[in-house]
């Protein structure tokens, strides 16, 4: 009901919307419009109430609760079921509990803050509150578990094409999870399943993008290797629209690899890759190797040609960049 008062006042944003015309439209009462405005105002939204008039929204804040973000949703299915949480520990623990209660492909998890927000092995991802867009994506795609890698290089061609569509702002991938702006990094995404034997049941996609945040919001740690869209792009954003969009690029790229495989992404891949041809060392857990980046694999690995010529298959590593 909020929400779909909220779809109301935003459609005619600027313009009055009569308390007749929502009553009618939302079979309610004028006490339940008023006390929904009322919420909303508590939430942050601007919303002038003019007796004979009704109701007017003069501003929205920058929020990524499930009404705000339905408004950038558009027809798709993905982001139809969103749980938003103000404070979590890490949208992916709870997605990896609704993923396991059966809940549908394409639901997502939202929180405003993550006091324990993950990256891989372990590591932690800073997630500050009103900032950036921390979001768990549960997909169950019908693929054998070892092609689970690809779904990585979808999502990040899908979330630079989002930054770029909302933002103008173009991000390189850094195979294979990062996105980076001016070789900094602006997101992050962490694929974690859930899988038996050779089927999955379940991916969870978990994505980190830096928005709003300004330089001074960084730790020392990492201060030197993040970035956010308003520190390249000079303004600030809406995570909201962001997230909409985001749902959007991953829900038809989704689609259309599910249809005829990951030919078409690997190209949309390639095109955005920011070490392709590049000197790289992968670092991983059984050693480090150093030579060029020669491409993906069809599976989506990484080929690196060391100073032997000899070609190694990446399948998941740390990239870094040496000096010489
Ligand atoms: C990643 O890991 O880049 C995956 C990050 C995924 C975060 C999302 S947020 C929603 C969902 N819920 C979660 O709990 N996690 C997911 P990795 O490649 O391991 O990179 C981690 C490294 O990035 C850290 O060791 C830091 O060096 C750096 N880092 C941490 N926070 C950062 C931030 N906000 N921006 C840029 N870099 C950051």
């Amino acid at each position: 009901m909020k929400e779909a008062l909220l779809h109301m006042l935003t459609e005619n944003e600027g313009e009055f919307v009569s308390g007749q015309q929502i009553s009618e439209n939302l079979n309610c009462s004028r006490t339940a419009i008023w006390k929904h405005i009322s919420e909303l105002r508590n939430a942050g939204y601007s919303i002038e109430a003019v007796q004979k008039r009704g109701y007017r929204l003069l501003t929205s804040p920058d929020l990524v609760t499930a009404e705000e973000v339905s408004l950038y949703t558009g027809k798709g299915n993905f982001g139809k079921k969103i749980t938003y949480k103000t404070s979590v520990k890490s949208t992916q623990e709870i997605a990896h509990s609704l993923a396991r209660d059966g809940a549908e492909e394409g639901s997502i998890v939202l929180a405003d803050e993550q006091t324990g927000g993950r990256g891989r092995l372990g590591r932690a991802w800073q997630s500050p509150s009103g900032t950036g867009i921390w979001m768990s994506l549960i997909l169950r795609p019908e693929i054998p578990l070892q092609k689970a890698p690809q779904l990585t290089l979808l999502i990040a061609v899908a979330a630079s094409r989002a930054i770029e569509n909302v933002t103008g702002i173009e991000a390189a991938i850094k195979w294979p999870n990062d996105l980076l702006i001016n070789g900094k990094k602006v997101a992050g995404i962490l694929t974690e399943l859930q899988a038996e034997a050779d089927s999955i049941h379940s991916v969870i996609v978990g994505i980190g993008m830096n928005v709003n945040q300004e330089k001074k919001h960084f730790t020392e740690e990492i201060a030197e290797i993040a970035t956010s869209l308003t520190i390249e792009g000079g303004k600030t954003y809406k995570r909201a629209e962001i997230v909409g969009a985001i749902l959007q690029e991953i829900e038809s790229l989704y689609r259309s690899y599910l249809d005829k495989g990951f030919a078409v992404i690997k190209l949309l891949w390639e095109a955005r890759a920011y070490s392709l041809g590049k000197r790289i060392t992968a670092r991983s857990v059984t050693g480090s190797i150093t030579g060029y980046a020669k491409g993906i694999t069809d599976e989506g690995v990484l080929l690196l040609e060391d100073d032997n010529g000899k070609i190694h298959s990446i399948y998941s590593a740390d990239i870094e960049f040496p000096s010489h």
